[in-house]
């Protein structure tokens, strides 16, 4: 180590090669106030117990309609396809995620930086915050694939580097989310306790991961035992709605037999307090298309 490097003490210890483990979370949910935005004090005091909070309406149906336009322009695009950004469906070769959306499209840019989006971010984080990860998810009807329980802060801290738990992900529907066709699930409270994982991180993770996780799922036990202690919430919501939901919230998503797609645009906040440092559980940093290494402050 030379003399210049601070040892950044690592809160968050996961992946090490020892078992499993249920830790306390010492780091704050909610660091804003009433004062600091547009989301009065009784949503933030539900979003602190229970780790998300649902926008309805967050964007009109015509800036629905404009967003679909645009996935629908660059999915159809051969090299947006080619794209090391994109991650197509192992079974159908359908595109299932671009990612760095708010670099790709212009269109997204503007909604990653609205002050709608943006200044219930900062509110929440109680600081200016960055862009760490952008994509667009779509969830194609019959072919769309699950998304097994998983934390994002358990991969963004080992594998991204990011310290503290100061960092949220809003989800805004672009297509209706029903019950039956894939929506996003949370275990409500479960962002209050941090689940070390065992093993370790395999060379080049995100490759395998983006498609179906691996390193970094909870064990069954400890999966069963979340559940029954938070219970799970599945968020249905019209186009046009939004959730936003704390860093280390356990969540999951269904997989989509249904003929109804389920696409929604995500965006990953984080406070430029918690800039990214080197990961705590991979050999080398992902690739910053995926973990952003421009903290240049949104909005
Ligand atoms: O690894 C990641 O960063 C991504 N993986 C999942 C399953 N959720 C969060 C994030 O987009
Ligand atoms: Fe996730």
């Amino acid at each position: 180590m030379t003399a210049t490097q601070t040892v950044q003490t690592d809160v968050y210890p996961t992946r090490t090669g020892g078992p499993e483990r249920v830790l306390d979370r010492p780091d704050p949910t909610l660091y804003g106030t009433a004062d600091d935005g547009p989301m009065d004090a009784a949503t933030l005091s539900g979003y602190d117990e229970k780790g998300y909070l649902t926008v309805d309406e967050l964007i009109s149906a015509s800036e629905v309609a404009e967003l679909t336009a645009e996935l629908q322009r660059l999915s159809a695009q051969e090299e947006i396809r080619r794209d090391e950004r994109t991650v197509v469906e192992a079974a159908s070769d359908e595109v299932r995620s671009i990612f760095e959306i708010h670099r790709i499209s212009d269109v997204f840019a503007k909604i990653a930086n609205d002050p709608r989006v943006v200044g219930r971010a900062k509110q929440l984080l109680g600081s200016d915050v960055y862009i760490h990860q952008s994509r667009v998810n779509f969830k194609p009807g019959f072919e769309g694939k699950e998304f097994m329980w998983h934390s994002d802060f358990e991969t963004w801290h080992a594998e991204d580097g990011l310290p503290n738990m100061r960092t949220v992900s809003i989800s805004i529907s672009l297509t209706d989310n029903y019950s039956y066709n894939g929506p996003l699930m949370i275990m409500p409270g479960s962002h209050k306790k941090y689940i070390s994982c065992g093993g370790e991180t395999p060379e080049d993770n995100y490759k395998k991961s983006l498609i179906m996780q691996g390193a970094g799922t909870p064990e069954k036990e400890t999966l069963t035992q979340f559940a029954d202690t938070y219970g799970i919430d599945v968020l249905e919501g019209k186009a046009g709605g939004a959730i936003m939901f704390d860093c280390n919230c356990m969540h999951a998503s269904n997989g989509n037999v249904t003929p109804y797609p389920r696409s929604n645009v995500f965006i990953v906040f984080n406070s430029v307090e918690n800039t990214a440092v080197d990961p705590f559980a991979a050999a080398a940093p992902r690739p910053d298309f995926i973990g952003a290494r421009d903290f240049t402050p949104a909005g």
